[in-house]
């Protein structure tokens, strides 16, 4: 039985992943991080808590990397696990390129010392490309991150990049561009939104206050996301593959959609807030998955209609829950 460890299992990318590598019939670990609270609600949404294997170990903590990969012996490592905020990372810039970063080394070289045969996915991003080099972002596209979270993740890329060149291991990096899903976390801007979509629709918030509104994303379904990390694995070469939507939308239009789905005017209720600006913004952001769909064979499936209602259907369904409870 081929087996995975995924660090980040908690988070929403990892649920997903886990799922998906559960039903390919893999032994799935993953790295739990000690937290005062329980973050196993994703995968308890998604009803696997029993098949996957925790291992407790922090990214700041190389001991602990190295016990995770000893114990679970995997032949593939996803490594999802970072501050991934972007707004948290100008509070917690140090924090943020101690777990978001040099994670990033602690977990290579825990594979390097341990067994250099594992496949390593890295876990990129598309806010390297910052403020934007090119119209739409591709690997060749120069990077030009614009916070402490970018940077701390290009420097992760690299680094991913140069253990491939310098101990010829098989490390990817997967540049991925927004995903979102009803697991999404609720300081990211769709849930926020479909979160207080539903909030409203049940009479419980009257407002929903957010920052730039005039920022536009590429914005896909992590449900179809986690499949592309699978198969950069699966690959005989390692590579760098950008997987977006080909498509942007403003935040502004991404509300008119979820608050349209429940009949409502999203100008009636959407209040800007300059607490939630940031000290830079990437304005807009645009992919070109061209060549994931050509050497993957990947393709995104769900349209960004598709992905919101799904949110918004989620959140009702919670807050349905909340106020009957
Ligand atoms: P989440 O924020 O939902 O999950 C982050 C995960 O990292 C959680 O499991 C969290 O554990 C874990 N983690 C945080 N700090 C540590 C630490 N010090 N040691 C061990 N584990 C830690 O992120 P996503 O699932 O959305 O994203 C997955 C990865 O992909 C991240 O690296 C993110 O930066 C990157 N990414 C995400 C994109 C997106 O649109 N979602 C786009 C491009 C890249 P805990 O639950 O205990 O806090
Ligand atoms: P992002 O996602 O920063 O792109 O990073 P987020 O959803 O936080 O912001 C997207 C855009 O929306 C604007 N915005 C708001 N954002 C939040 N969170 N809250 C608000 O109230 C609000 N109002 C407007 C933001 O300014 C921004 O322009 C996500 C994370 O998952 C990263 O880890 C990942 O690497 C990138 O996506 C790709």
């Amino acid at each position: 039985m081929k087996k995975a460890l995924i660090t980040g299992i908690t988070g929403q990318d990892g649920a997903y992943l886990a799922n998906l590598l559960l039903e390919k019939g893999y032994k799935v670990y993953g790295l739990l991080a000690r937290r005062s609270t329980n973050t196993l609600w994703r995968l308890d949404y998604l009803g696997i808590i029993k098949d996957v294997e925790l291992i407790e170990g922090d990214m700041t903590d190389l001991s602990s990397l190295i016990r995770a990969i000893k114990i679970s012996q995997p032949k593939e490592v996803y490594n999802l696990a970072a501050q991934s905020f972007v707004g948290t990372s100008w509070d917690q810039p140090l924090l943020t390129a101690q777990v978001t970063g040099l994670g990033v080394a602690n977990i290579l070289e825990a594979i390097r010392l341990t067994d250099p045969s594992i496949r390593f996915y890295q876990a990129s991003t598309s806010e390297m490309f910052g403020l934007i080099q090119e119209e739409k972002q591709s690997e060749t596209t120069p990077f030009y991150p614009r916070s402490p979270y970018g940077v701390a993740k290009l420097y992760g890329h690299w680094l991913t990049v140069n253990y491939r060149e310098s101990f010829n291991m098989h490390a990817s990096s997967g540049i991925l561009f927004n995903h979102e899903s009803p697991l999404r976390g609720i300081e990211f801007v769709t849930r926020k939104v479909t979160d207080g979509v539903a909030r409203i629709k049940l009479g419980v918030e009257k407002e929903l206050r957010l920052g730039n509104i005039d920022a536009k994303r590429d914005w896909g379904f992590a449900g179809d996301y986690v499949e592309a990390m699978w198969l950069m694995l699966q690959q005989e070469t390692p590579d760098d593959y950008v997987i977006a939507t080909g498509r942007t939308t403003t935040v502004r239009d991404m509300c008119k959609i979820a608050f349209e789905y429940v009949g409502l005017n999203y100008e009636d209720y959407v209040v800007i807030d300059p607490k939630f600006y940031r000290p830079a913004e990437v304005d807009v952001l645009l992919g070109n998955p061209t060549k994931a769909m050509q050497k993957l064979g990947w393709k995104p499936k769900t349209t960004l209609e598709e992905l919101i209602t799904m949110m918004v259907d989620a959140d009702l369904e919670r807050v349905r829950k909340e106020v009957n409870a």
